[in-house]
């Protein structure tokens, strides 16, 4: 008979299935089979192999645990929900509760978040954090909260300084993008930047980016070492040139009205272990984007160092730094430049 040799059959199968939703009913089985008292959706554009998605998971575990087993925050990673655009009109509607965006995408929702993206702006980690856990961060959230459905964890999370790749030559001096199709992410502040560069730039969604490159709809793009190696854009690129042209990250986005449905007490600590997996999510992207040129350069992209005076001074011919401190305004750009010194 089929239960004696162990095959499932159908009646074994519905016999198995009615003894476990009956421990379920009976409160038999263990908390994770039980349905959180909250239940909350994060999503993000990044491969899972990333750090931020690491140090989601192990987010998420610890929110469960420390909750008692009354938060459950479900993660979906790579894009799963749709493009950035898609995501942020999500999370704005609460469809999605949290999200992970670079302040530069925010942008096209808040454009004074864009500030942190100046090219050039900060000399080195010593002076990105200072600026983004101090005034210049607190200025940028206070912004977030104003003008969207949306807030900001305090500590922004790492992307990293960004290089350029592309499939037709090494970009040694800012000259050398005259004309070159780039894919940048939709951004007024990136598209800027690229056009004062004199290069072509397309917005595409980072969702679109490997497709986009394969198929030579654009010849290159931008992002640190860690996204280039975990979405394995070497193997769609030839050169990778050191530009390090400005640093970039993501703040860690809530919907206020999602976020609102939490007791204070459990608002405190969501807020505690999200701030404290960017902490640590900072320490292990840095550690990745030094550690990758070796890796990258075995896989066959071609790396050489670009000369970042040229950008510079390309961006200050165009009018670049004027143009947007204008735009943000003298009392952010003060603010930005408390940080970095002197910008134009
Ligand atoms: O879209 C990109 O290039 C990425 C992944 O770096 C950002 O999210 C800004």
């Amino acid at each position: 008979m089929a239960q004696s040799t162990g095959k499932i059959t159908r009646r074994n199968f519905l016999k198995t299935a009615s003894v476990a939703s009956a421990a379920a009913a009976t409160g038999l089985v263990s908390t994770s089979a039980h349905a959180a008292e909250f239940t909350f959706k994060y999503a993000n554009n990044l491969p899972v192999t990333h750090p931020m998605n690491a140090r989601a998971k192990e987010m998420a575990a610890a929110i469960a645990e420390q909750s008692k087993g009354r938060i459950e925050l479900q993660l979906y990673p790579n894009n799963q929900l749709g493009t950035d655009t898609d995501m942020l009109s999500q999370v704005r509607a609460g469809a999605i509760d949290f999200f992970t965006l670079s302040p530069l995408i925010l942008g096209t929702l808040v454009p004074a978040a864009q500030i942190s993206g100046i090219g050039f702006a900060f000399k080195d980690y010593s002076q990105v954090w200072p600026a983004m856990d101090g005034e210049l961060g607190a200025h940028v959230r206070k912004q977030i909260e104003a003008r969207s459905t949306l807030f900001a964890f305090e500590k922004i999370w790492d992307n990293g300084y960004r290089q350029i790749t592309n499939s037709t030559k090494p970009i040694k001096v800012a000259e050398d993008l005259k004309g070159m199709k780039l894919r940048v992410p939709p951004s007024p502040l990136w598209t800027s930047m690229f056009k004062a560069f004199d290069a072509a730039p397309t917005s595409i969604n980072f969702a679109e980016v490997y497709s986009a490159l394969q198929t030579k709809i654009v010849e290159g793009q931008e992002n640190p070492m860690a996204i280039i190696s975990t979405a394995k854009l070497y193997e769609v690129q030839k050169y990778c040139s050191i530009t390090n042209h400005m640093w970039d990250g993501f703040w860690f986005l809530g919907n206020k009205k999602s976020f609102e449905r939490l007791p204070k007490d459990l608002q405190e600590l969501m807020t505690r272990i999200i701030n404290e997996a960017g902490v640590n999510q900072r320490a292990d992207v840095r550690k990745l984007n030094d550690s990758l040129v070796d890796e990258m350069k075995g896989k066959g992209l071609a790396f050489n160092n670009a000369d970042a005076d040229s950008f510079r001074a390309k961006l200050r011919a165009a009018g670049f730094y004027a143009e947007w401190k204008k735009k943000f305004g003298d009392e952010p750009w003060a603010l930005l430049e408390k940080y970095t010194g002197k910008l134009a």
